[in-house]
């Protein structure tokens, strides 16, 4: 078959990436063409996205893109549960939330007393995460509301400004925690017991699917010529855990980056009382797949702290292997869950109230850190085994944390299971696999990736 070319926009929490894809003879050769930074905008107590910005630097790299000949097509793949309001006219209506938003601040507990844990949890499957799109919506002044026609993900808000249909792609539709997984459609019930306008709320489309050709204007603005906008699997974590380079079935996954997203892949949603008291969640995969896992805070903590240090992360990384493992930390305990410049303050004051050595450079944070990560990974993948009865021989990293060397050898430390490392990019490889193969065949997909990444392989250490 003859070489194919698409272009994939990957928004991460921390950054964004604009990449042109080859596939050609069994393998898929990733450009990173234009990356650019991203994270909150504090204003007057809450915090946005600045999805503007964001979309400026998209047209960017599709200047860049319009350099390289021809394209077949395009799909754009975010962090979840976030989101734009749209009127009927199709403007923006306000600014995007951010899902670190003081606004949050007590509305799940609200929510929690209305509903039940057992009503939310029966109808979605989806881990209580204070930002699920469910509180977000709960706490929406319900003026705004009225005045919305329309709520569209945030890459869905990208291809509707890309192509101009509006349509929500079923991965990220689950990560908002009133999507029904068993039965394929939105959960409106929940949102009806609310008050929640259910007509704000599009169809559902699979991954794969074609929308459209780039509108005029965006044809005019970029210089692309007959590019069509094919959906990817719009969760990032769905698409990064599609382009997962594993064979048969005995693995779990973290996807490591802002979040840290520790799980395994099985046919059938996990719905049961234990999955609920353990708080584990269900989102849509490729193919029809079920992602079973947990959020974990991941390496936003660490990201926080060098916001101050301003540190090299090659460099930090290798100093955190250099000093001891001293004292470990919750990392999903409430108080890392908001930005700030005392995130080592909280890091330390958590370790001190819990009797433990304080860490006090940036390498013995960054140590703590990574070690709490390895050892809630290694708890979590316990109860994915108990709760599943999939067994679990190896674990595969990937995101911009698999280039961390230190933390993948504590996971295989702290799980006692050789690790597989990469690739670093496995957002972009699966939201241009799916692009390319549609969403039949993952075995297909992943045999793509391994055979275009190079992996590396950790082995356990016994504990000391
Ligand atoms: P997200 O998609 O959530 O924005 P990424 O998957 O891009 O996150 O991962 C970002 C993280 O990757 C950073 O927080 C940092 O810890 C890690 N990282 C980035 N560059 C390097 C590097 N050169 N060496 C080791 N780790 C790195
Ligand atoms: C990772 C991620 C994760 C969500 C979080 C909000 O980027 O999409 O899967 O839970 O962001």
């Amino acid at each position: 078959a003859p070489p194919t070319r698409h272009i994939a926009v990957d928004l991460g929490a921390s950054s964004g990436r604009v990449a042109l894809g080859t596939f050609e003879g069994g393998k898929l050769h990733v450009e990173i063409l234009h990356r650019f930074p991203n994270g909150g905008v504090p204003v007057r107590g809450q915090l946005y996205w600045n999805v503007l910005g964001l979309w400026r630097e998209v047209l960017h790299g599709l200047k860049l893109a319009a350099q390289h000949g021809e394209i077949q097509s395009i799909g754009v793949n975010s962090w979840a549960v976030d989101y734009g309001l749209l009127d009927a006219q199709g403007d923006l209506l306000g600014a995007v939330h951010h899902y670190r938003s003081p606004r949050l601040d007590g509305v799940m507990q609200r929510v929690r007393a209305t509903l039940t844990d057992q009503a939310i949890y029966n109808a979605t499957g989806i881990q209580f995460l204070p930002f699920n799109t469910l509180y977000q919506l709960a706490a929406e002044p319900p003026e705004r509301l009225a005045r919305a026609d329309k709520l569209l993900m945030i890459p869905d808000l990208l291809h509707f400004w890309l192509c101009g249909v509006a349509v929500t792609e079923r991965t990220n539709a689950s990560s908002t925690q009133f999507f029904n997984p068993q039965m394929g459609k939105w959960a409106t019930e929940l949102l009806d017991a609310l008050n929640i306008p259910t007509r704000l709320l599009s169809d559902i489309v699979e991954s794969g699917t074609t929308l459209g050709k780039l509108t005029p204007e965006v044809e005019r603005e970029t210089g692309l010529r007959g590019v069509q906008v094919i959906l990817p699997a719009t969760h990032d974590t769905a698409s990064a855990v599609a382009a997962v380079p594993a064979e048969g079935q005995d693995w779990a996954y973290v996807s490591s980056g802002t979040w840290s997203l520790v799980g395994i892949e099985t046919p059938q949603p996990i719905i049961t009382p234990r999955s609920l008291a353990e708080n584990l969640t269900n989102e849509a995969g490729v193919g029809g797949t079920n992602r079973l896992l947990k959020n974990v805070m991941g390496l936003w903590i660490i990201q926080q702290c060098n916001e101050v240090w301003k540190l090299d992360y090659a460099d930090l990384y290798k100093q955190a292997a250099d000093v001891a493992s001293g004292s470990t930390i919750d990392p999903d305990d409430a108080r890392f869950l908001p930005p700030g410049a005392d995130m080592a303050v909280r890091v330390q004051a958590y370790c001190s109230e819990t009797n433990q050595f304080v860490p006090q450079t940036p390498a013995e944070i960054t140590r703590c850190v990574l070690d709490s990560l390895a050892h809630k990974t290694a708890q979590i993948l316990r109860v994915l085994k108990d709760v599943s009865g999939q067994a679990i021989r190896v674990v595969h990293v990937v995101g911009g944390g698999s280039q961390i060397a230190l933390l993948n050898q504590l996971i295989a430390n702290a799980c006692g299971k050789w690790v597989i490392a990469g690739p670093v990019e496995a957002t972009l490889m699966g939201n241009l696999s799916v692009q390319a193969l549609g969403q039949t065949d993952l075995p297909t997909l992943r045999q793509v990736v391994r055979a275009s990444t190079a992996l590396k392989t950790f082995s356990p250490n016994p504990q000391p």
